[in-house]
């Protein structure tokens, strides 16, 4: 049995890689300096996979920003605009892709950032011209194959696989991407004859595709791909992740390659099948360690289950984490503040290296005494948190279950509803409004590090947050917006935020995951039953609502997105801890509500990206994920405004599922597509309150006057205009108020306009 796995964190136990590129942007190291981090950094990971026990070390996982950006730029697809000329792409051309600049060269506009599957790691999408070239561009994955053979490791180099890489990548222009193909395929077998030519005999080849609905082309396009490709003189390893392989197992099984590799963490049912159908020539590589979340695994279990595959297959067998663990963090070890217990449940990417060697040498009946430990060790962890008093709280078992008798729906529908706001708010039309957050300046991020650390005492702490809401409620006033908010200065990450506030979550202090660049989250860990101690939001929504007459919205994070982006219990469905998490936040509108605030937001950032990756699946998710919105919104009295906000672009294919949240208004993101995602919003004739984003936050550029109008002369073309507000299209936290001013003075400056033409022609 052999052990590998299919990647490995790159960031860096303590960030190292986020430091050093943002210190190479910045301009304050040397390129040499930055590629000096990096090779020590490759050689740390394959150091750490050897001393593991791993059989081979995974090469090519590492990347200075994104693994989809680098088979891009090996491919030499590089759009026009980044005035390539051909030869190697160097590394600034790569960042200026990823970023629209580096440290030398011009600027253009970066490539798109889309999700990688359903997690919430950001790839950087490809983009193809009909008559596109590939040609091999960087020699970065020789070099690397190279510099792991000196140190003296066997490489198993990793490639994204080119039917996934094309179904990702988006046609620019109106053509099929699969005419593509042929010469995409000449670029991948030249780099397989030249990972040969350096001694190179396994080579992992990664099409996570195969766990989508693929159309019939794309079936067939994989045969043709991997009969293309099986001429060349190393072994493929394919690996699928993610999900099941479904109506794409038999392709999968009998695709002429080596071996494949299965997520058998998702897809647990599959794994027999494959085993029996695979033939009997090929590798079976089964991913029974989950690299999707951090809780450690029952061994003896999965060895259990992989016993009588073992004496099927013998040496075919082999045995890695479900996925990349490039979705958890690095290392438990760093962790010494969590409590015992807690962390003797836990397992971040090095712990599942041990954990994926302990199977093969369980497999291999080749336990030592240490091993014989290990395992029992890791069965009685695994049986303690299932059975801890810690999951379970008797209250909140109780309100579950009466909250069954809690009505999804508000008091009164929309209409009625509609009237008595308006009495309440008395709004004029085209209402103006932001997301929530107001800039993150360095001083105010120093003033919550000050206090977290204890160089700063609660009362201090108070009054410098009391004194950035009175000065943030004093410019939005003085900028004439008509709802106001308090801007989050005490929050750093948002659902870190609310997590620090629930009972049932524990978090890291260096639980860091990548989620695109250099950029990381750290998601809090939901171990337990969710229960809120305490108002977590009302004092400080408060204090900013008597700052100013204007109606003062206070700001929540929905139960989905909290859940979705959080490491989350796994001895429960999703959506029994997803209608805690809703309850919760239900007790926390109401509280604000008593405090007086007519207008609550709850953000549901990650709704859409929760949805499974299977369409057949979706209803069912839908209907969980709505209705604990729902839940947490339904308490609201009629005059209670509710807002919802959410930041993707793509809403046709869930538009019914959206008004279904029967939020009083939605904030959304379209002023990047020119208002064109509002079709979906007419097609359906949508019935609440729609605030189109009018500028884009994500670009420094300045809006002006016109560029708004022009944006809400065409939005209410599509939506009558009594229904229209007027907000940027996402929240405000990472810019500066040099740059935020003048862009919400041009956005209500265009709603006053469009008032006058409005009444003028009333
Ligand atoms: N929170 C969480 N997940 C998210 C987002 C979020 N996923 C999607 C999207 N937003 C990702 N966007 C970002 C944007 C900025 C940062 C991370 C993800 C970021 N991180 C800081 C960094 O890496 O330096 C660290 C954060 C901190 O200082 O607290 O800037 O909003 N959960
Ligand atoms: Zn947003």
């Amino acid at each position: 049995t052999l052990a590998h796995t299919l990647g490995f964190p790159r960031i860096g136990a303590r960030r190292e890689l986020k430091f050093a590129l943002e210190s190479y942007w910045n301009g304050e190291t040397s390129k040499q300096a930055l590629e000096e981090t990096a090779r020590t950094l490759r050689l740390k990971y394959w150091q750490q996979q050897a001393e593991a026990g791993l059989d081979v070390v995974t090469v090519g996982d590492f990347t200075y920003y994104d693994q989809v950006l680098d088979a891009s730029a090996r491919l030499g697809v590089v759009p026009e605009r980044f005035d390539w000329a051909g030869g190697d792409v160097d590394l600034d051309t790569y960042f200026r892709m990823a970023r629209g600049r580096a440290p030398s060269g011009p600027s253009a506009a970066a490539c798109t950032m889309t999700k990688w599957f359903d997690t919430n790691y950001h790839y950087l999408v490809p983009e193809l011209s009909a008559d596109q070239r590939f040609e091999l561009a960087r020699t970065d994955l020789e070099e690397q194959v190279t510099e792991a053979k000196q140190a003296g490791f066997t490489p198993k180099p990793v490639l994204l696989g080119p039917l996934t890489w094309l179904w990702l990548a988006r046609p620019v222009g109106d053509f099929d991407r699969l005419t593509l193909l042929e010469p995409l395929l000449d670029a991948y077998a030249e780099q397989l004859n030249r990972l040969a030519d350096l001694g190179v005999d396994w080579v992992q080849i990664d099409e996570p595709a195969l766990v989508l609905d693929l159309p019939q082309a794309w079936k067939s396009a994989y045969e043709q791909a991997y009969h293309r490709l099986k001429a060349t003189p190393v072994k493929l390893l394919l690996a699928t992740y993610f999900g099941a392989l479904e109506d794409n197992i038999t392709l999968t099984c009998e695709l002429p390659v080596a071996g494949i590799h299965i997520d058998a963490v998702s897809a647990p049912d599959e794994l027999i099948q494959v085993a029996d159908w695979l033939p009997s020539h090929k590798v079976l590589s089964v991913g029974l360690i989950n690299g999707r979340n951090i809780w450690r695994t029952d061994l003896d279990a999965a060895l259990a289950t992989l016993e009588p595959i073992k004496a099927k297959m013998g040496d075919r067998l082999w045995v890695a984490p479900s996925c990349s663990l490039l979705h958890v963090p690095v290392d438990l070890n760093q962790e010494t503040e969590l409590d015992g217990e807690l962390r003797s449940w836990l397992s971040f990417a090095v712990q599942k290296l041990d954990e994926v060697v302990l199977l093969k040498r369980g497999l291999d009946d080749n336990l030592d005494e240490a091993s014989r430990q290990a395992l029992k060790d890791a069965a009685t962890a695994a049986a303690s948190r299932l059975r801890s008093p810690r999951l379970r709280h008797p209250e909140v078992r109780r309100r579950i279950e009466d909250s069954e008798r809690l009505s999804l729906d508000r008091a009164e529908p929309f209409a009625v509803r509609r009237d008595r706001q308006q009495q309440r708010l008395n709004l004029p039309r085209f209402p103006t409004t932001t997301i929530g957050s107001f800039p993150q300046t360095r001083d105010i991020r120093q003033v919550r590090r000050d206090y977290r650390q204890g160089r700063l005492d609660a009362a201090d702490y108070e009054r410098r947050i009391e004194a950035e809401i009175q000065a943030t409620v004093a410019a939005q006033e003085a900028l004439g917006l008509d709802v106001l908010v308090h801007g989050e200065a005490e929050r750093n990450d948002m659902v870190e935020y609310f997590g620090e506030q629930l009972d049932g979550f524990a978090f890291t202090r260096f639980g860091w995951v990548q989620s695109y660049g250099s950029r990381c989250v750290k998601p809090p860990v939901l171990f337990g039953d969710v229960s809120r101690p305490e108002p977590m939001t009302v004092r400080w929504t408060q204090y900013a609502a008597a700052q100013t007459d204007k109606p003062m919205k206070g700001m929540l994070t929905g139960p989905v997105t909290i859940l979705n982006w959080s490491f989350v219990r796994d001895d429960q469905p999703r959506s029994d801890t997803a209608r805690q998490l809703a309850l919760a936040l239900r007790d926390e509108v109401l509280d604000l509500e008593a405090a007086g605030i007519g207008i609550i937001q709850i953000d549901e950032a990650a709704l859409r990206e929760g949805l499974p990756l299977r369409r057949r699946h979706w209803p069912a998710y839908l209907d969980w994920a709505i209705g604990a919105f729902r839940l947490a919104a339904s308490g609201a009295a009629s005059e209670t405004q509710i807002h919802t906000h959410m930041c993707y672009s793509q809403f046709n294919d869930i538009i019914e599922s959206i008004a279904d949240m029967d939020a009083d208004v939605i904030t959304i993101e379209t002023s990047r597509s020119d208002m064109r995602l509002l079709q979906a919003f007419q097609r359906f004739e949508y019935p609440n309150d729609i605030g189109p984003g009018v500028y884009d936050i994500h670009s420094p550029n300045t809006p002006n006057v016109e560029q708004i109008i022009d944006l809400l002369e065409k939005a209410r073309r599509v939506i009558p205009a009594e229904r229209l507000w007027v907000n940027p299209d996402c929240g405000l936290k990472t810019r500066r108020w040099e740059e935020v001013k003048p862009a919400l003075e041009a956005m209500v400056s265009a709603a006053k306009v469009m008032r006058q033409r409005v009444e003028a022609t009333a």
